[in-house]
């Protein structure tokens, strides 16, 4: 097939409740819809970036030049015999996996239409349901924060997931532990700390944590190293891993024995495949981070959650937690069993909502 054309869109979507980490807090979210055409059919790409560049070094507004400038030219026109070669084709640019990401995952869609098959069963997936977590955001006080914690296990999530950040940390852990002492749990710092924390975060092992998520710095992997067997509970990473090189890396020098997969974050499906694989064979357990989607990011992750190995529960949780309507339809929902089922529809297996992302659209750019 040919991309014959690439069409971008900024959509804004407010929360609904605003979401705090140690970077920095959303209330709205700017994302950019990336539709790509070939032979009548319609690729459907979400970029998962953030509206700062806090998270990592992409923002919205940096993705949207990368795209149109070259991530868009340099995959228009060429034949492609699958969604694989466009890492290859867009090869160049270094860094900007977000930008990258949005357009591969698009290809991916739309490969996927072709075929008339899920994406799921495209890109090698064989769960029938995918394990959900939630991440819970910074709320200002310990009762806030024990509020949320007990809406979401009682509607049925796996895994509660707590932001944390200094100042925020061990004592907040401590009150909502005693509530909750049974449900699995873990935390995420998003790079808070430094190595002169370790004395705190091996406090932590008393709660008996899943894991925690990125403690030290966005693009460290040595450190994390020296931290990991100082602490009875598990590092995963986010931030440092970009590549199944990254992953190899990383479970090389001890710096982890978890890893979290982000779509976005790695490049896209192709690379997400590597990371997957690479775990698979050795045993190390991976799940599907997430980044505030809208719809068709979320059906991407939940895509991508049906490989072999997506065993513990990811940060894909329903629509409802997040819009007030979401842009496919039906939303994503989550069973009491904190399950999604992965979804019988072709492609991403959800029907996107054009008359929404139209509605909701501030920008739009067409590329040819
Ligand atoms: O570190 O996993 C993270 C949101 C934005 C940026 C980074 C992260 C997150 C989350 C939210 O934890 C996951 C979600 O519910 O989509
Ligand atoms: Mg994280």
């Amino acid at each position: 097939m040919k991309i014959e054309r690439i069409e971008l869109r900024e959509i804004r979507l407010p929360l609904v409740a605003p979401f705090e980490t140690s970077f920095g807090r959303t209330t709205e979210r700017r994302i950019i819809i990336v539709k790509a055409f070939s032979e009548g059919l319609i690729g459907w790409g979400e970029c998962t970036v953030g509206e700062h560049p806090f998270y990592n070094h992409e923002s919205t507004e940096s993705c949207w030049m990368i795209i149109r400038d070259y991530v868009a030219p340099m995959v228009l026109g060429k034949e492609i015999e699958s969604p694989e070669q466009i890492p290859q084709l867009t090869r160049l640019i270094r860094g900007n996996k977000m930008a990258r990401a949005a357009v591969e995952c698009a290809v991916w869609d739309l490969e996927a239409r072709r075929q008339n098959k899920p994406l799921w069963q495209l890109l090698g997936g064989t769960q029938e349901v995918i394990n959900c977590g939630v991440s819970i955001g910074l709320e200002d006080n310990d009762a806030a924060m024990i509020k949320k914690v007990e809406k979401e296990v009682s509607a049925g999530y796996q895994r509660i997931k707590i932001k944390i950040k200094p100042g925020r940390d061990y004592e907040m852990i401590k009150a909502i532990r005693k509530e909750f002492p049974e449900k699995t749990m873990s935390v995420d710092a998003n790079s808070a700390y430094t190595l002169a924390d370790a004395d705190l975060l091996k406090k932590l092992d008393e709660f008996n944590l899943l894991m925690i998520e990125q403690p030290l710095a966005y693009d460290d992997i040595v450190d994390h190293a020296e931290l990991q067997p100082q602490l009875k509970t598990s590092i995963c990473l986010d931030e440092s891993i970009l590549s199944v090189d990254d992953a190899r890396k990383a479970l090389k020098l001890g710096a982890c024995r978890i890893i979290n997969v982000k779509l976005g974050r790695v490049s896209g499906h192709t690379e997400a495949r590597k990371i997957q694989a690479y775990c698979y064979e050795r045993n190390i357990p991976v799940w599907c981070g997430g980044m505030l989607e809208a719809g068709i990011g979320r059906a991407h992750n939940i895509a991508m959650s049906a490989l072999p190995g997506f065993t513990l529960p990811g940060d894909v949780s329903a629509s409802k937690r997040y819009w007030a309507e979401d842009i496919i339809t039906p939303p994503v929902e989550v069973t009491p069993q904190g399950t999604i089922p992965r979804p019988t529809g072709v492609g991403i297996g959800y029907e996107v909502n054009e008359k929404r992302i139209e509605a909701l659209t501030v920008k739009t750019e067409v590329i040819k």
